[in-house]
């Protein structure tokens, strides 16, 4: 593969890129550890669907923060004059936000793009047994990626529909070579009709990054053509393509190089999930040196306490938009602001523009 963009393999980045492989799996689990043929079937398949791992006790709390979120949101809005109700007699998780956004499209980006993690978010990130669980992914030294997002797929809507990609394309050359692990944690029975994920089955084997175009429709998200997936990745796309469905209290844990997209939710109901993403804390954000990642755990120091202050202060789409700042040509309204546009967009071939892509 070779070409004119950066993200592609273009000489000074190898073609086949080295993930790291299976780590040595303890001898006796910790709370909450998979059987060994789960993280198995992670490096050899570039996914895998964990059932039951949560309790309500733990998502719960989530869910109602999501609401405050939309709550927010509604607040804000409301006050601006622009919804002319807060929507308060509707069911606040499922439909709340569908009315608001209908009445003034763009609140279910506003509320995506949140990027201070509630507290209920952060006790899942950090979860005792989730990181058991990442240990035997990454190995013991592990830090939370800034890449995050907490989602709302709303009924019939194209701003949260993703298409095929390989998370890889929103992040810089520093990802290729190292593993980025992703939990995707629904807080819904995630299925067919509301959205769920579609993997490439084994789409990760080659080692390669496919070349991705931008931008899809009318969003910011990078795209991986069918026939792209066929030729680089090797991918059978009547084969290999797998429906994955995520009871509630689930998760899916895939990697930085596996192809997935999501589907459109043709429910009526509102499809939230989180995507929270873990990597080896001795690595680089991979971010464009545009935020930190945020230790974890570390074999030096058992006791290591999270520095969320730190991360916390850098917005990730605040910081995203501050670099596009002087070449967009609207001028945003201050906290309504539902532009997206990030630097991943420039590692790739332009084929669609829309008012996300500035550069
Ligand atoms: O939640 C979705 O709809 C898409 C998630 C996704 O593509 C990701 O987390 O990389």
């Amino acid at each position: 593969m070779s070409g004119p963009y950066p993200g592609h393999s273009d000489g000074a980045f190898p073609e086949v890129f080295n993930l790291p492989a299976m780590p040595p799996q303890p001898k006796e689990k910790k709370p909450g550890q998979l059987p060994e043929e789960a993280i198995k079937q992670f490096f050899e398949d570039g996914y895998v669907v964990v059932k039951n791992f949560f309790s309500p006790g733990e998502l719960e709390p989530c869910k109602r923060a999501l609401e405050k979120l939309v709550d927010d949101v509604a607040q804000r809005l409301y006050k601006a004059g622009k919804i002319s109700s807060l929507y308060e007699d509707c069911d606040p998780f499922h439909e709340r936000l569908q009315k608001m956004d209908k009445e003034w499209p763009g609140a279910a980006i506003l509320v995506i793009k949140t990027q201070v993690l509630p507290q209920a978010l952060k006790n899942i990130w950090t979860n005792e047994r989730l990181l058991n669980v990442v240990e035997q992914i990454l190995g013991p030294n592990i830090a939370g990626n800034c890449v995050f997002n907490m989602r709302s797929k709303l009924p019939q809507h194209e701003p949260t529909v993703v298409p095929w990609h390989q998370d890889n394309a929103y992040f810089d050359h520093d990802g290729y070579n190292q593993l980025i692990a992703t939990a995707w944690i629904p807080f819904v029975d995630a299925n067919e009709k509301n959205g769920c994920l579609q993997f490439a089955h084994r789409g990760q084997k080659t080692g390669r990054m496919a070349d991705h175009t931008c931008c899809w429709q009318g969003t910011w998200y990078v795209m991986l053509d069918e026939e792209e997936m066929e030729k680089s990745l090797d991918i059978d796309m009547e084969k290999d393509v797998r429906l994955v469905e995520v009871p509630y209290g689930g998760m899916v844990l895939f990697s930085n190089a596996i192809p997935h997209q999501s589907l459109p939710n043709v429910s009526d109901e509102i499809r939230w999930s989180m995507d929270l993403r873990w990597q080896s804390s001795n690595k680089p954000s991979a971010f464009h040196g545009l935020k930190d990642s945020v230790l974890f755990r570390t074999e030096k120091d058992p006791n290591h306490v999270v520095d969320w202050k730190s991360f916390d202060s850098v917005n990730r789409t605040e910081v995203q938009l501050k670099a596009v700042e002087d070449i967009r040509d609207d001028t945003p309204e201050e906290g309504f602001d539902t532009l997206i546009s990030g630097p991943w967009m420039k590692l790739w071939e332009i084929t669609n523009t829309n008012r996300h892509v500035v550069f």
